[in-house]
């Protein structure tokens, strides 16, 4: 029950209190219905919630700048300088519209009106939600030079809202400050990075907002300020700056029809993939759906209609197909509904059939009018795609002459690749070793029933930088496709697979690093599935050996040196061998600290999925042609791998 002192004679204002206590508390029984979960990401999700209230008011053209703050104690602070969520009674519950807004369950967007709810997403459940997942909340509502405030302690107003003080007459705004229920949440403690990735793609999903991102907590000092004014024109540049652009400006269409407002911009680059992201009112669509679709249709049908009006491609002569078209392309689609329909197993795909429509005809409309005034940009990508569809058709050649020779002969494994003598995947595992020599004493250390060894000669082909003719005609990519019985493509049958533990072994330096990197890129665009399941894996061998009195210890890292060191003496009686590499291990040694399952440590490869685009950037950043960029990233990202959360 409200707990609050609150002395209002009202008898309704009581009675309503009680229905809007139990919603709440349906919140706090089943957070993970409203949140999706009570992990991290569900922890960093209430910040989101708060945080589309602001964008919303921005898309309404009321606000913006947003500051978002990581205070001590890990509490979180919003300001916006938007009109400020009304203080006006609202009829309908006889309570202050904001008191609604943080008490009743799904009240978000029942105000105002006018501009693009954001809210209406996956979640986006509103402010009630996290009010009642908080240990308290503090509202202040700055409006005509009066400081309105209120407090509730997991969802439960304290007082009734009143006026603490005084502002400038032309101030407006809104600040929320919480506190995340520490009971509900599995960890408390916010990650500036996860909530730095988001606010720029929030920024970067509406032009002209500004969104400040601080935090002050103690010894974590930093802050960072997104701004673009080009909006989702400055989302390709950005994703596109470790690659050479195909031509300078980046193509931008954007209109409205039948209630849906469009943006779309795309950039082709030097590369061979297709990075397409679609959004719906901010939110990431990783499962595409009819905006997405309305937006191939477009690209194929006005490239193809201008190839041909143009010669570029003869009346005889095969369309282009999509992919084609597609091939080192960057593109951002953003749509705005007011009623978005979410399909598919995890609603992340877009139903409404208006979007397609609209997203096709204002595509094809700007597009052809934008080719026609950029004939030498027309052409250069119209030439890329004719040389992807010949790419394409040889490489569909050699994968038809595998397919055939495998049908004939039977599936034949590489020549190099040591299998195991089990054959249920659950029990088996494949070590993929770098260079023949440690492959070598991997394969005398290995437990041959379930341990499986393929040997790579030196670095594998950098698939970020080559078509794919060249990547299936590649021995060491052909090698682990056979090996891992899965197909690729369209082929691809994750239950054919046929190792249950995909294990990347690679030397402890920079070299091994960048193989480890050249590999997980391989598997990220070819056999993504993989590591979402979390079959792939990287091993650790240790960097230090250290000998006294005949006795061995190992160490990971520097840190477990010292440990170790600290622990057994410092004196002229240690022995300390630093492994360059694999290959200094003798096969009993290589077994004892790298592959016994019973001693081993083995890192599993995950793919934070809150941003896709933020994973394909590290990839090709590291994997691309640019070197400062990539020189930036490294020295940004202590690990080599980011959002690789190994
Ligand atoms: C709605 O229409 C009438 C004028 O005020 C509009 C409104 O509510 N604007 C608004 C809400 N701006 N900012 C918010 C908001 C900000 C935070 C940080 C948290 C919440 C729940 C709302």
């Amino acid at each position: 029950m409200n707990t609050d002192n609150n002395t209002n004679t009202n008898a309704e204002y009581g009675a309503d209190q009680i229905q809007i206590l139990e919603g709440l508390e349906a919140v706090r029984k089943r957070p993970g219905m409203y949140i999706g979960s009570t992990s991290s990401r569900g922890l960093h999700h209430l910040v989101y919630e708060i945080v589309d209230n602001s964008v919303d008011e921005a898309l309404a053209g009321y606000c913006d700048t947003i500051e978002v703050t990581i205070l001590k104690d890990n509490c979180v602070k919003v300001t916006d300088n938007g009109r400020g969520i009304p203080v006006g009674i609202n009829q309908k519950a006889g309570l202050p519209a904001v008191e609604v807004v943080f008490t009743v369950l799904h009240a978000g967007g029942k105000f105002g009106g006018g501009g693009y709810k954001v809210s209406g997403g996956l979640h986006g459940v509103g402010a009630s939600v996290v009010n009642a997942l908080s240990n308290w909340l503090e509202v202040e509502i700055f409006h005509e030079g009066k400081v309105y405030k209120q407090r509730y302690e997991r969802g439960n107003s304290m007082y009734p809202l009143k006026v603490v003080g005084e502002c400038e007459e032309d101030k407006t705004g809104t600040q929320v400050v919480f506190s995340p229920d520490g009971s509900i949440f599995e960890d408390t403690v916010f990650d500036y990075n996860v909530l730095k990735q988001r606010m720029r793609e929030m920024a970067f999903l509406t032009k002209g907002i500004r969104i400040r991102l601080i935090d002050e907590r103690e010894g974590l000092e930093q802050e960072k300020e997104f701004y673009y004014e080009g909006g989702i024109k400055e989302f390709v540049t950005y994703l596109n700056k470790s690659k050479e652009a195909l031509y300078e400006n980046v193509i931008y269409c954007e209109g409205e029809k039948d209630g849906v407002y469009v943006e779309v911009a795309l950039q082709h680059n030097d590369s061979y993939n297709d990075a397409t992201y679609s959004f719906v009112n901010n939110i990431t669509t990783p499962e595409g759906g009819t905006h997405l679709a309305g937006f191939r249709n477009a690209l194929t049908k006005t490239f193809n209609a201008y190839a041909k009006n143009n010669k570029i491609l003869k009346d005889n002569e095969t369309a282009l197909s999509g992919e084609d078209i597609r091939e080192g392309m960057t593109a951002v689609i953003s749509v705005k509904l007011s009623e978005p329909q979410f399909e598919g197993q995890t609603k992340q795909k877009l139903g409404n059939s208006e979007a397609r429509g609209a997203v096709d005809s204002i595509v094809s409309e700007q597009l052809t009018y934008f080719l026609e005034q950029n004939p030498a940009v027309a052409k250069a990508i119209c030439e890329k795609s004719l040389l992807a569809q010949r790419a394409r058709e040889a490489a569909r050649k050699a994968r038809d002459l595998t397919r055939r020779k495998t049908a004939l002969e039977g599936t034949s494994l590489p020549g190099k690749l040591a299998d195991c003598s089990d054959k249920d995947p659950k029990n088996c595992e494949i070590f993929i070793v770098e260079g023949d020599s440690a492959g070598g004493s991997a394969k005398t250390a290995r437990s041959r029933a379930t341990q499986a060894i393929l040997p790579l000669r030196g670095k594998i082909l950098n698939v970020e930088k080559a078509r794919l003719d060249k990547i299936y005609g590649n021995a060491e990519i052909k090698a682990m496709i056979t090996a891992f019985g899965t197909g690729i493509h369209e082929d691809f049958d994750i239950s054919k697979l046929r190792y249950h533990k995909i294990i990347i072994m690679t030397d402890a330096d920079v070299d091994g690093a960048h193989i480890s990197t050249l590999m997980l890129t391989f598997l990220y665009r070819f056999m993504p599935e993989l590591i979402r399941q979390g079959y792939v894996y990287l091993a650790k061998p240790p960097l230090y050996k250290i000998e006294k009195n005949k006795k061995v210890w190992y160490a990971y890292d520097d840190i477990e040196l010292n440990n170790i060191l600290s622990e057994i003496g410092r004196d002229g009686n240690n022995k300390i061998q630093r492994y360059k590499g694999l290959g200094e291990m003798d096969s009993e040694q290589l077994w004892e600290t790298t592959m016994d399952p019973e001693t081993r440590i083995l890192e599993r490869v995950t793919i934070d999925d809150t941003s896709t685009s933020e994973i394909d950037l590290t990839f090709t950043t590291l994997m691309g042609d640019k070197v400062e960029p990539r020189r930036e990233f490294i020295e940004a990202n202590a690990q080599y791998v980011q959002n690789l959360d190994v």
